[in-house]
């Protein structure tokens, strides 16, 4: 995977950041809208959703090297941790509407989950386990930081 290490080495998290998704109120309730109709970063190619979690879950703990995605607490809320290897920030999701755009080469962590909580992924990529960077290390490596 020849450009794998081009995403680490571009990717900050400054690049991290909330978009408000379309939302449609109504006396019976709101409705929101994730369309590919290029009010998003990408083309949506996958959804996947968390539910049941424990609330003393700590979810994700990895980056990605192409795949981007968007995450949103479809219900309830939790934070998400994202970190360049330089630099973390951490976002509380708690409306459905915000999506928190998570581009390649970022290290993301969820955790703080309410009881109840979803957590709904809109994704630029199809599943692929090679796309997934599991280790710290290795991915300190990829942004080319040497541990102290
Ligand atoms: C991410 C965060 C936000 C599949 O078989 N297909 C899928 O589409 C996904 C997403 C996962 N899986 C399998 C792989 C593992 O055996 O489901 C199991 C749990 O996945 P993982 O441990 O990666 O779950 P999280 O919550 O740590 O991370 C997930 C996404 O995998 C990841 O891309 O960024 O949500």
């Amino acid at each position: 995977m020849k450009n794998n290490a081009d995403s680490h080495a571009t990717s900050d998290i400054s690049r991290c950041h909330i978009i408000n998704l379309s939302h449609i109120g109504h006396p019976y309730g709101t409705l929101t809208v994730a369309q590919n109709s290029g009010e998003l970063p990408f083309a949506i190619r996958r959804v996947f959703y968390i539910y049941d979690i424990p609330t003393d879950s700590l979810r994700g703990g990895h980056s990605h090297h192409k795949e981007q995605q968007l995450i949103i607490a479809a219900a309830g809320c939790f934070d998400v941790t994202v970190d360049d290897g330089t630099s973390k920030q951490t976002y509380t999701l708690r409306r459905p509407y915000e999506a928190l755009y998570v581009p390649a080469g970022i290290w993301r962590s969820m955790h703080g989950f309410s009881a109840g909580s979803v957590c709904l992924t809109l994704s630029s990529t199809d599943y692929d386990e090679t796309d997934y960077v599991r280790r710290y290390d290795k991915f300190l490596e990829l942004k080319s930081i040497k541990r102290q």
